[in-house]
């Protein structure tokens, strides 16, 4: 018995090393890159003291409910102990928890407060930023809610929808409500013009019944949605296509014996991540609604719900490599391998490093689009700017919720083991960046709608594009340190410039197997200019400077290149086909 004490392993003792955890800390504090992006554009006292003030709380607070709605996912129960239809979606106490605090700390409100003028979008995401990593995907309401919010503003804020606007907006946690967005259904989420089944039967009083089922509806335990459907004429019948679609606004509201009223819950789905938000599947079986577009004019007036929901998963992307990285850093510094910190690996330390780039880049877009959003709504965007925002919206979600994917799976492996062990909490922030490229339209579906609005513009908003790059690129001196990442970003914008040129005078189909290089283009192109201009500004750290250079590195114009490769011929897809179908 004595001996054995002397043991290292025995059953009472199982060795005496434990690795210390990666420890979250202020990620406002932590955040170089933010910061200095708010004192160049956004140095109010307010503002930066509101932020770190919340970083704290998303640290020693927030952190550990985001963790409990993970492991504490919602639930659906169908009946009341009486075999009563209820229908109710249980979540955690964590979740609502969220819901309150969103409200408080203004996470929509500040859209719309506006007390920052055209910085007030940036603010607002800002603190999005900070708190999505730790939000449960909390993060996925308030981008439907803020959308909502911003399609109600845009129609105009009167009954039926003026209250439901107020409560989207309020900083009251017992006002507030979050909203839907109810596109999807079996036959298409993509093209939800064809694919989109459900019926309006107007009502002598003016509203309508919607019948239908919509296949993915998240945050379903929304108090309101916007959903689009068919307005029947008298004979019941429809117009097929986007031209008969319609936008309605629903409450999400239950009978005196507590049944949902028109709205049937048939299951919740089971998906990979995102395990904290109740996505469901939903009968509308006479849902009361009020038509809020003119008739088949749901698809434009739902994309500015669009516009904002694609921009929060942009942020939401940022935020999930920051995220990463920073946790990733701190690991570094607390684990030993070969006989040093994984700090002291240069090759550990340069596999960081690239992330760190790729969060650059992903974070300055991000927020590039954030400021074109403020200025446009507080009325000083020029025309220029309006056309930035169109065609970069889409360009950024889809950059960015693919750098996700990529660079938190890179982050996952900084960890070892560790990072593929689940109740580190971890692994799901890679389950939950999967989605980023997914919903609110995929990357292929996103990058024909950058060619689609190339062309409704006439080639304006690549005009404009070329106009931004060039004068965020003219003030860098020809001898500064930046100058090869200058002489990238000029070169790889020309090429794209005869690209274009080129593009429109090939067959039909030639640009759309171009769509998704040329969005990619056009992404680190921008992601390029803005990374040398924010290395420019007079406080830049030599690290800004460091991070553009590497950015500027690789190949900014993948639609060139691979157009020298024929990759665009018109022999190539039958031979994609055969490949895949081998
Ligand atoms: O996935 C969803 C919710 C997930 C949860 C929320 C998470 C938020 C982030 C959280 C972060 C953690 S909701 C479902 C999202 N579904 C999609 O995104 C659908 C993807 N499909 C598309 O985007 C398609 O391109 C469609 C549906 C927009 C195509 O519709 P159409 O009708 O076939 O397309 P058209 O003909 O291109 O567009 C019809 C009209 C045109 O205007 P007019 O008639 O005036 O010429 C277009 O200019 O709509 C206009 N339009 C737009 N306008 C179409 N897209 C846009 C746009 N993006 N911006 C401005
Ligand atoms: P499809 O349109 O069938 O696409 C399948 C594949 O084909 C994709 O890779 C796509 O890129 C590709 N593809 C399609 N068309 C083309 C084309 N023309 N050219 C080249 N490639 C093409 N929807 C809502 O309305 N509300 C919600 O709240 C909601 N929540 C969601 C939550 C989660 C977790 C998920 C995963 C989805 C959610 N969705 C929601 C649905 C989501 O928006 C759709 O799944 C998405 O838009 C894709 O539509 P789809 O599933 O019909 O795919």
């Amino acid at each position: 018995w004595e001996a054995s004490s002397f043991l290292p392993f025995s059953r009472a003792r199982i060795g005496s090393f434990f690795q210390e955890t990666p420890v979250l800390k202020n990620p406002f504090l932590e955040d170089a890159l933010l910061r200095g992006y708010l004192r160049r554009h956004l140095p109010q006292g307010a503002v930066l003291s509101d932020l770190c003030a919340f970083g704290e709380r998303v640290a020693i607070e927030v952190d550990k409910w985001g963790r409990e709605c993970e492991v504490n996912p919602p639930r659906l129960v169908h009946f009341d102990p009486w075999g009563r239809r209820v229908d109710h979606i249980v979540t955690s106490p964590a979740w609502k928890r969220m819901k309150d605090l969103s409200a408080q700390e203004g996470l929509v409100a500040i859209g719309y407060e506006r007390s920052f003028g055209e910085w007030s979008r940036v603010y607002q995401m800002s603190k999005l930023y900070i708190f999505s990593p730790s939000a449960g995907l909390y993060t996925c309401p308030l981008a439907m809610t803020d959308g909502a919010a911003k399609v109600i503003q845009s129609i105009g804020v009167s009954w039926p929808v003026d209250e439901a606007f107020s409560r989207l907006t309020t900083r009251q946690s017992e006002r507030f409500w979050t909203s839907g967005q109810w596109m999807t259904e079996r036959q298409g989420g993509s093209d939800v013009a064809t694919g989109t089944e459900t019926v309006a039967v107007s009502q002598t009083d003016g509203s309508y019944k919607l019948h239908g089922f919509k296949w993915f509806t998240s945050a379903t335990d929304a108090d309101m949605t916007l959903t689009l459907a068919r307005v029947q004429d008298r004979t019941g019948a429809t117009t097929p296509g986007s031209r008969g679609l319609s936008l309605f606004y629903a409450e999400v509201s239950r009978d005196e014996d507590g049944r949902l009223k028109g709205i049937e819950v048939q299951r919740l789905k089971d998906k990979l991540g995102t395990r904290q938000v109740p996505t469901a599947e939903l009968l509308l079986d006479g849902l009361p609604a009020h038509r809020i577009s003119e008739e088949g004019r749901g698809v434009p007036c739902i994309a500015n719900m669009l516009t904002i929901t694609r921009i929060h998963n942009s942020i939401s992307a940022a935020a999930a490599m920051r995220r990463v990285v920073q946790l990733a850093r701190d690991y570094a510094t607390r684990r030993t391998a070969f006989g040093k910190l994984l700090r002291d690996h240069p090759l550990h330390m340069q596999t960081l490093a690239r992330m760190e780039v790729e969060t650059h880049g992903a974070f300055l877009l991000s927020m590039d689009v954030c400021r074109l959003l403020g200025q446009e709504e507080s009325g000083v965007a020029t025309q220029l700017d309006t056309h930035l925002l169109r065609l970069l919206t889409p360009v950024v979600k889809l950059y960015t919720g693919k750098q996700a994917v990529a660079v938190v799976s890179e982050g996952l492996e900084s960890f070892g083991g560790q990072g593929y062990i689940e109740d580190t909490g971890l692994p799901g922030l890679l389950r939950d960046a999967q989605v980023l490229s997914i919903w609110e339209g995929t990357t292929n579906v996103l990058s024909l709608d950058v060619l689609r609005c190339v062309a409704r513009t006439s080639g304006m908003v690549l005009h404009a594009y070329f106009t931004h790059v060039k004068s965020l690129l003219a003030g860098v001196s020809s001898v500064s340190t930046l100058a090869p990442a200058v002489k990238a970003v000029d070169g790889a914008l020309s090429q794209l410039q005869m690209f274009v040129q080129e593009a429109a005078t090939r067959e039909p189909g030639y640009l759309d197997l171009a769509a998704r290089d040329l969005a990619y283009s056009l992404a680190r192109i921008y992601a390029g200019a803005l990374l040398i201009d924010h290395a420019c500004w007079k406080e830049a750290s030599a690290s800004d400077t460091y991070a553009a250079l590497r950015w500027c590195e690789q190949d900014l114009c993948p639609v060139v290149t691979k157009q020298a490769r024929g990759c665009y011929d018109p022999s190539t897809p039958p031979l994609d086909s055969a490949l895949v179908y081998d």
